[in-house]
């Protein structure tokens, strides 16, 4: 690969601003908020990386609203974010992972709606293991000039206006998608910017890799376990067996999927008979990116992106990636529907 000249750099905030203009009559204000985040997933950026030696890292010993506990960084990833939300003055709600209820900013009639997980894999901090922070964001459908209500918090993700997702990984890395594509940053720590490395991602079309926590396999449906039975099989004409990944933290087992194709799936189970992962800001997010560059997002029977919402902190399963295989494994779901063994 050639080394793109330093006049050919783009940065995520020169990046966001030349989009903006190619839609006249926009006032900038989600560019904006992009940038916001930006600058709030670098200061976290920062703090996991020098976590280990300022001590930072492992539990606070409290507990989130769910019942986990919630490690230091949790907190400081969700301040930072709520403070950069809070700064720019265009949101009027958010919704974290981190929070019971729906945190209202000082901008009331703010026409944005932000939902957040502002660390994602929290067992992984304490092992140097990639982690993410994933946003959503909504426009409010009521009247700007009066205060934002609870109930307009709650919309299907086809209605995202932008998504994305940073990973703090071996490099750290920022994608989102306003609705146009997919498009990927890479933190350049010299310079302290996210550069632009690919303007317009596509996952393939097929991939090799399957990524689910296997040691759940007893309390799958039947239609899941003959799915991962046929990604086990050998068969050098469509190229099984497939090789099996899972890191545990869902952006970067997304992040992956995205670049190198394959599925990831978190299903329902005995002991998440909802699935685990949320709805609104951990499923529609990283579902709106992946369908951008052409892949599939559904929870076994319908788009993740369709579901409607009950509940700030739903859960779903999700089957996610590459949209031959999201489509093969929804063919196996209907042939075994019902059965069990
Ligand atoms: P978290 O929000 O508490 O970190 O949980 C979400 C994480 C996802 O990143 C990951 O895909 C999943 O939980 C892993 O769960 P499990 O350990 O059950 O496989
Ligand atoms: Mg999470």
């Amino acid at each position: 690969m050639t080394a793109q000249p330093e006049s050919k750099l783009i940065t995520l905030e020169e990046f966001i601003i030349q989009s903006q203009s190619k839609f006249p009559g926009a006032k900038g204000e989600l560019s904006q908020l992009l940038r916001d985040i930006g600058l709030a997933a670098k200061i976290i950026s920062r703090e996991v990386n020098k976590a280990g030696i300022t001590n930072i890292l492992g539990y606070d010993g409290t507990k989130n609203v769910h019942g986990e506990s919630v490690k230091k960084l949790d907190l400081f990833a969700d301040q930072q974010l709520i403070s950069a939300l809070e700064r720019s003055g265009i949101t009027s709600m958010v919704i974290s992972e981190e929070n019971d209820g729906i945190v209202k900013l000082s901008c009331e009639g703010g026409k944005y709606i932000v939902y957040m997980d502002p660390l994602d894999g929290s067992s992984n901090i304490d092992v140097n293991v990639s982690i993410g922070s994933i946003f959503s964001i909504y426009m409010r459908d009521g009247d700007f000039d009066k205060p934002a209500k609870d109930a307009e918090a709650l919309q299907p993700g086809n209605r995202q206006v932008a998504a994305g997702y940073v990973l703090y990984g071996s490099s750290t890395t920022l994608a989102y998608t306003t609705g146009a594509g997919v498009s990927l940053f890479t933190l350049d720590p010299s310079l302290g910017e996210f550069m632009l490395s690919d303007r317009r991602v596509e996952i393939p079309k097929h991939g090799r890799i399957y990524s689910i926590n296997e040691g759940s396999y007893n309390s799958w449906d039947l239609g899941l376990k003959k799915y991962i039975k046929y990604c086990q099989e050998e068969d050098p004409e469509t190229g099984r067996p497939y090789s099996a990944r899972y890191i545990g933290s869902m952006v970067a087992d997304i992040h992956r999927t995205l670049i190198k194709g394959g599925i990831f799936i978190y299903p329902h189970s005995k002991n998440y008979p909802e699935g685990k992962l949320r709805l609104m800001y951990e499923c529609n997010p990283l579902g709106f990116i992946i369908e951008q560059a052409g892949g599939m997002a559904t929870d076994g029977k319908i788009r993740v992106m369709d579901i409607e919402p009950n509940a700030i902190h739903q859960r779903t399963p999700i089957y996610i990636g590459s949209p031959e295989n999201v489509e093969h494994v929804m063919d196996f779901l209907h042939e075994y529907e019902g059965q069990v063994g």
